[in-house]
């Protein structure tokens, strides 16, 4: 692959997956239902009928899919765990299930003993039933906050000995707006959204995007006080957030609407976490009050709640234009227009299998670029990927010829070695997304993110070419490092 020498040394590479999109096995071993069950269940319309009771079978098929990893030379392999496994009603006072601690054990023990990394999410959208019962789960800001930093603090007791590596919480932009504001994933609340009959889009998404500020940031300062001592771990957050470029180039109005965008996408939660400092001034002054304020004793852990790194999941970006109107109540994205092509009729980049992805890596260049200067932070890619053109259609013998995903793979880490020999960011590692294709949330089974491709009638896992590339991958910087010793 081009490019790829020019990634720094120590450079990691490695698969993701989340809980819900791969374990299946959700009534077994005490395991207690969480957010997205329900979903499935009780509105199966919202998820194409999808649920993840099966999924990948990942829970009893864990040493093969641990093999697999190893015959991808995985380096690092990114995975989350299920709150309500460990946790069944997931509080701070209620019972931790042992089964569900020797699921997680015998994963991060294949793992080590297979010369591979564990990373560890601890929140991937799985929300215990419980908490959304008894308070309104992320609704709660004091609440919720109190019983994520238990089930944290239970992880790093039982985990922390042979894990590194820590994310808190994976996209809270995703849980806050898809979830309390469109509506469209777990618990699918929504003022604007047809399908769904309780929520508020103008003031719940902000309320829950503080909750999970707090979340995180209690779930660091346990972490530093009480385990990073003994422990001498990392631990970050992972953040989602597209680049986006001005519509009309000569236009300033658009110029300042992509930052805005951008603002209230990352800017949002980076802002607080990453600089102690209050949101993005054009939040503020676009949601006022409907924005809660941090109070001093918020200040004060988030002052005691440094991260290591800012883990960054990045698929496409796109172009904005300003808008002449004022910002509508229910408006979460900086009152702008996203567009794919711009004024010229320039599309953003080339369509992949899925209509918001369209691969763009120059503007992912300019998003590392521009997230390390405004942070500071050492980025790990802890997503990117995409479905082929038609993937979802295509037989097994189809799919694993994936030459789009090939090409995907090879340009974003492209633009990673340049944003790090030409713009001086720091990038330490990448993880593609997916492991093996699996449940993508309301999508259902449709798309495929995989390097390995699922048979969801058989379960049986096939490599795709990808695989087998980004092995080649591993295998040739390896032996570049050893040539250099
Ligand atoms: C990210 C961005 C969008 C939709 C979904 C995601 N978007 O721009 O419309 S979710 C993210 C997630 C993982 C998914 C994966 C692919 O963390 O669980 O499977 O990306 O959508």
């Amino acid at each position: 692959m081009s490019g790829t020498t020019s990634l720094p040394r120590d450079f990691e590479l490695g698969f993701a997956t989340a809980s819900y999109q791969i374990e299946g096995a959700v009534a077994e071993d005490g395991r207690g239902k969480s957010i997205w069950d329900t979903f499935c269940h009780l509105e199966p319309t919202r998820t194409k009928g999808a649920s993840g009771d099966v999924a990948c079978d990942h829970y009893h098929r864990l040493e093969e899919d641990l093999d697999l990893l190893k015959k991808y030379k995985a380096q690092t392999y990114r995975f989350s765990i299920s709150w309500s496994r460990v946790i069944p009603l997931g509080g701070r006072d209620d019972p931790v299930n042992e089964a569900g601690i020797d699921f997680y054990n015998r994963l991060i023990d294949g793992l080590i003993t297979r010369g591979i990394t564990p990373w560890v999410t601890l929140y991937h959208w799985d929300l215990p039933q419980e908490l959304h019962d008894r308070y309104g789960g992320w609704l709660d800001v004091e609440e919720s906050q109190k019983d994520f930093e238990r089930y944290a603090r239970v992880c790093y007791e039982r985990f922390g000995d042979r894990v590194r590596d820590w994310i808190t919480l994976n996209e809270p932009w995703i849980v806050s707006i898809f979830g309390y504001a469109s509506g469209i994933n777990a618990p699918g609340r929504s003022s604007t959204n047809k399908q769904s009959t309780e929520g508020n889009t103008a003031t719940e998404p902000w309320i829950v995007g503080k909750a999970l500020i707090m979340s995180h940031a209690r779930a660091v300062a346990a972490y530093n006080e009480d385990f990073r001592p003994s422990q001498k771990g990392r631990i970050g957050i992972s953040l989602n957030g597209d680049f986006y470029e001005p519509w009309d180039s000569n236009d300033p109005r658009d110029s300042e609407a992509a930052v805005r965008r951008m603002e209230f996408h990352v800017g949002w939660f980076a802002n607080p976490i990453f600089l102690q400092q209050d949101y993005p001034k054009c939040m503020r002054e676009q949601l006022g009050s409907r924005l809660p304020e941090f109070t001093a004793s918020d200040m004060a852990i988030l002052q005691r709640a440094e991260s290591d790194f800012y883990g960054m999941n990045y698929y496409t970006s796109q172009f904005a234009r300003h808008r002449e109107q004022p910002a509508s109540e229910n408006d979460f994205i900086g009152n702008i227009d996203e567009l794919q092509e711009n004024k010229k009729g320039e599309p953003v980049g080339e369509e992949s299998g899925l209509h918001w992805l369209r691969s763009c890596p120059g503007m992912f260049r300019k998003h590392l670029t521009r997230i390390y200067r405004l942070y500071g932070k050492p980025i790990y890619i802890t997503e990117n990927g995409c479905p082929c053109p038609g993937e979802d259609k295509m037989t097994k013998e189809e799919s694993v010829n994936d030459e789009y995903r090939i090409r995907y793979f090879e340009d974003h880490l492209d633009a990673i070695g340049k944003s790090v020999t030409e713009d001086g960011s720091v990038i330490n590692g990448y993880f593609a997304w997916s492991l093996m294709d699996n449940l993508e949330w309301s999508d259902g089974y449709g798309p495929r993110f995989g390097v390995t491709f699922t048979d969801y009638d058989t379960l049986e896992r096939t490599p795709k070419k990808s695989a087998l590339i980004l092995r080649e991958l591993v295998e040739a910087r390896k032996s570049v490092a050893a040539s250099k010793i």
